[in-house]
C-alpha cells in the first residue's frame, strides 16, 4: 500500500533528540539543515556530505533540507543581495550533487516563526506554545515602544494591552521579550541577540525594512524566485517556501505567504514546477478564512512538502498549539485531501509519490517536561503527533481500498 514518507525535524548533532529516538519514533526520512554555517554563505559540499553520512549512518534518509536561509539583504533587496542570490544557487548545486531533491526556505523579515509563550499550560499538565495578541501588544506598545505601533491598534484595543502589560510581572515581561526577540529554534532569523542592545537593536533591525510593504516585499520574493527556480530545476531540487507564521502582519512587517491569494500570486508570477510549497497546516490554519482543503486541491500538485500541525485559535487573533488531531485543523480531512493529491500524481506518471510530512511540534509531556529541549520541538509530543497520524493515514488508505 502506498504511503507518506514519515519525516522527523532533527537540529544535527547538538540536538538532544538522537537519530536513533527518530529510528524509534518510526520515521525514515530526517529533515535537517546545515545551521552552524551563516546565513548567506555557500554550503560546502563537504558539510553537506558529512551531515548525509551521519544520518545514513542509522538508515534514515536525508529527506529535507528545512531551511536554506534566505539573507535579509535578498528580502530587503539592499547591499549585497545578488551575491548572496548566487551563493544561494550555488547551494543548490551543492545539495543536487549530494542527492538532496527538496529544499525549504521562508521568506519572513527579521524575526521567523513567532510565538509569545514557549510553555502554555495545557489542562492535561503538558504545555505547548501559543501567540498571544495581547503579549504582542504589550510588547510592542509599551516594552519596545515601537513607532507606528500604536497606529495599528484601536482606542479599545490600546487600553486593552495596556491593562493586560500592567497586570504581568517582570518575569512574564521578559520572558515574552525573550520569546519574541531571542527567535525559535531553526529559525532563520537575520540578527544575533546581543542580551544588552536586544531592544535597541531589533528596532533598528525593524526600521530597515521602512518602505517595503507588501506589495514591494513580494516583487522581492518573486525576483528571488524567478532566479533561482531555472538553477534549482537543473539542480533536480524542488524549491517549497514556508507560510509565514503567524499569518499575519506582525510587528508592523509586510507578509508575503499566509493566504491563498498569496499562493495564487506566487505560482502564476513564476510558474514552474520546482516552484512550490510547504504546506504547512499549522501556519495557514491560524486562518479562519484559509479553507485548507480547498488550497490542498488547488494547489496540491506544488505541495512537496508537509508540516502537520492543529492550531485553536481564539477569535482576537491569538492561538495555541494543541494536539495534532485536536484543534481548528480538521486533520482527517486534510489527510485524505493530500492522499487523493497523491493518488493524481501516480495516475499522471509523476516521480514525487513520496510527499513528505512531518509532526510539526509537540506538547512538552511525560518526562520531557523534566528535559532540556527545543520548543515544540521534544520527543514525545511529537511522538505521540506521528503515531497519530500514521494511525490516521492508515485508517484512511485502509477505508479507501474497501
Ligand atoms: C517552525 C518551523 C519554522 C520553519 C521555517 C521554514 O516550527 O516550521 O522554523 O521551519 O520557517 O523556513
Amino acid at each position: 500500500m502506498d504511503k507518506f514518507e514519515q519525516t522527523w525535524r532533527w537540529y544535527g548533532p547538538t540536538d538532544p533528540v538522537t537519530l536513533l529516538d527518530i529510528k524509534q519514533a518510526g520515521a525514515t526520512g530526517i529533515v535537517s539543515a546545515l545551521h552552524h554555517i551563516p546565513n548567506g554563505a555557500i554550503w560546502p559540499i563537504e558539510e553537506i556530505l558529512k551531515r548525509k553520512q551521519t544520518i545514513e549512518e542509522f538508515g534514515l534518509t536525508w529527506s529535507v533540507v528545512e531551511s536554506v536561509p534566505v539573507h535579509e539583504d535578498i528580502k530587503r533587496q539592499t547591499g549585497d543581495f545578488k551575491i548572496y542570490i548566487e551563493n544561494y544557487k550555488q547551494t543548490l548545486i551543492n545539495l543536487g550533487k549530494c542527492g538532496i531533491d527538496t529544499v525549504c526556505y521562508n521568506f519572513m523579515p527579521v524575526v521567523d516563526w513567532t510565538r509569545t509563550n514557549l510553555d502554555y499550560p495545557s489542562e492535561d499538565g503538558s504545555t505547548c506554545l501559543s501567540y498571544s495578541k495581547w503579549d504582542m501588544a504589550a510588547f510592542e506598545l509599551f516594552i519596545l515602544k515601537r513607532p507606528g505601533a500604536f497606529k495599528t491598534y484601536s482606542k479599545s484595543e490600546i487600553e486593552k494591552a495596556k491593562t493586560h502589560y500592567e497586570s504581568l510581572s517582570d518575569k512574564q515581561l521578559k520572558q515574552i521579550t525573550d520569546s519574541i526577540i531571542a527567535g525559535l529554534p531553526g529559525s532563520s532569523k537575520g540578527y544575533e541577540v546581543d542580551e544588552n542592545y536586544a531592544l535597541e537593536n531589533f528596532q533598528k533591525l525593524l526600521n530597515t525594512y521602512e518602505g517595503i510593504d507588501v506589495d514591494k516585499m513580494k516583487t522581492h520574493l518573486f525576483y528571488f524566485l524567478s532566479e533561482i527556480t531555472p538553477t534549482a530545476a537543473e539542480a533536480g531540487i524542488r524549491l517549497c517556501i514556508h507560510p509565514d507564521d503567524p499569518p499575519f502582519i506582525i510587528l508592523g512587517l509586510p507578509r508575503v505567504l499566509s493566504t491563498t491569494k498569496d499562493i495564487r500570486d506566487l505560482f502564476q508570477e513564476v510558474d514552474h514546477p520546482n516552484n512550490g510549497l510547504t504546506f504547512c497546516t499549522g501556519s495557514f490554519g491560524v486562518r479562519e478564512d484559509n479553507d485548507l482543503i480547498e488550497m490542498i486541491k488547488e494547489f496540491g500538485y506544488r505541495i512537496h512538502f508537509v508540516h502537520l500541525r492543529a492550531t485553536k485559535r481564539n477569535h482576537e487573533g491569538s492561538f495555541y498549539e494543541a494536539d495534532h488531531l485536536d484543534g481548528d485543523v480538521d486533520m482527517f480531512e486534510v489527510m485524505k485531501a493530500l492522499i487523493e493529491e497523491q493518488q493524481r500524481r501516480k495516475l499522471n506518471g509523476r516521480n514525487d509519490l513520496r510527499m513528505p510530512f512531518r509532526p510539526d511540534h509537540g506538547h512538552r509531556m511525560l518526562h520531557d517536561l523534566k528535559n532540556e529541549g527545543n520548543p515544540g520541538y521534544m520527543a514525545i509530543g511529537r511522538l505521540r503527533g506521528l503515531a497519530e497520524l500514521r494511525g490516521l493515514e492508515l485508517g484512511i488508505r485502509k477505508s479507501i481500498q474497501s
